[in-house]
């Protein structure tokens, strides 16, 4: 089953995606998302000048062989670009795999543990009352697990949450956003504000918080301590990610249980908040972290330290990525939760897949391999538009952490 071509396709159905598509001398395709947000194209070049080549006449069936050598064969490792560009070839492999042998991607991963992969949804309001108005609706529809961000009164333009009725997307077209973050206002506001949202909905829906790398670890800690009494499912990267000394602080003031992950592309970004017990959920992603191969080595290791996976799901995955996260979650033994933000509707026209939601979960399908496809003919009515990611600073101007 030899891979006889190799093509990026770059669109925007309502945001960048970057994707890769393989075929092999028998016909068959396999698809790879390699989409960084804000950082598409130094991907598509990584990948085009300096993988593709390398790809032509190579065994499809050789998955971790293909991927030891685009890790190793490089000698420059790690990092997003190159890890997103291994794991679009890595997903398409998997994807190539199943269709030639008939099934789904996940048998080929130890097949299902689980009936369905529970998801957590995003709640958004720019006030108090327009966040309580997102839960109820999205309870609606059936989640049982809701991320909740609510901007901070006297603010605006906080981190998750969304203008209007648009659902939230961080990244914009156009000039950089720069945005304003105040770390006390905001800890103040939280703790009350998830009183008022349990108090809302009661004791057993699960509420999970993203802090997005903004507070110092002895702010997480006072705020994770502070969250106690709410009871969150997580609190999610509560002081940046490279501090696994930070983390080790905020865990020793407060049984708030901590979610990181969805920026690292290497188990060894993830090994040593797992060792030593500093988180709960691990969120590494199948686009980020290398890979289906590589996300199951770092669930293995967070499997023997009893962390769970909570994988990173937002828009900036494509529904390639999304396929290859329920595929993971159905089949690995130590999922905690799968993050959903539903695509637009011409994202799901240009990536018309089998996976479906219901209920609070969702399932990958039947459909042999991935279960997704591209449309090239309508993505290329979607062409590429450059976007950024916003950046913050404090009010008197100093960088910080978005
Ligand atoms: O590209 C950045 C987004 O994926 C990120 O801001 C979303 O933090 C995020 C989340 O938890 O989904
Ligand atoms: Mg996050």
């Amino acid at each position: 089953m030899k891979i006889t071509d190799a093509k990026i396709i770059v669109c925007s159905p309502g945001r960048n995606f970057v994707t890769l598509k393989l075929t092999t001398e028998d016909g068959l395709v396999g698809w790879g998302d390699a989409t960084l947000n804000g950082r598409e194209l130094a991907v598509a070049s990584y990948l085009s000048d300096h993988v593709l080549p390398l790809l032509a006449g190579r065994d499809a069936r050789r998955i971790e062989d293909t991927w030891q050598f685009l890790y190793k064969g490089a000698y420059w490792r790690r990092g997003p670009v190159t890890m997103a560009a291994i794991a679009a070839v890595d997903v398409a492999l998997w994807d190539l795999l199943g269709k030639s042998l008939n099934v789904p991607v996940y048998h080929l991963l130890g097949g299902a543990c689980r009936d369905r992969v529970r998801v957590y949804a995003h709640a958004t309001g720019e006030n108090v009352e327009a966040a309580l108005a997102s839960v109820a609706a999205l309870r609606a529809r059936g989640y049982n697990a809701i991320r909740v961000q609510c901007q901070t009164p006297g603010g605006k333009d906080a981190y998750g949450v969304s203008h209007g009725n648009q659902p939230y997307e961080p990244a914009r077209a156009g000039a950089l956003q720069e945005t304003v973050w105040e770390t006390e206002p905001y800890l103040r506001f939280a703790p009350q504000f998830f009183a008022r949202v349990r108090q809302e909905f009661g004791p057993e829906l699960a509420l999970l918080h993203d802090a997005h790398h903004r507070l110092r670890p002895v702010e997480a800690a006072r705020l994770g301590h502070a969250l106690e009494p709410f009871d969150l499912f997580w609190l999610e990267d509560p002081t940046p990610a490279e501090l696994p000394d930070g983390y080790r602080l905020i865990r020793r003031h407060t049984t708030t249980p901590l979610a990181v992950g969805e920026v690292f592309n290497s188990i060894h970004d993830c090994r040593e908040l797992i060792v030593q017990g500093s988180i709960d959920y691990i969120r590494a992603s199948a686009v980020h972290a290398g890979g289906l191969s590589h996300l199951r080595k770092i669930a293995q290791l967070a499997e023997l330290y009893g962390v769970r996976t909570g994988c990173h799901g937002a828009t900036d995955l494509s529904p390639v990525a999304m396929a290859a996260a329920l595929h993971f979650g159905l089949s690995v033994p130590n999922f905690g939760i799968q993050e959903h933000m539903p695509h637009t509707a011409e994202t799901d026209q240009v990536f018309p897949h089998a996976y479906r939601y219901q209920d609070g979960a969702m399932h990958p399908g039947e459909a042999p391999g991935l279960g997704v496809d591209c449309n090239e003919v309508l993505a290329a009515q979607f062409p590429y538009r450059p976007a950024y990611l916003p950046v913050a600073r404090l009010a008197d101007g100093t960088m910080h952490d978005w």
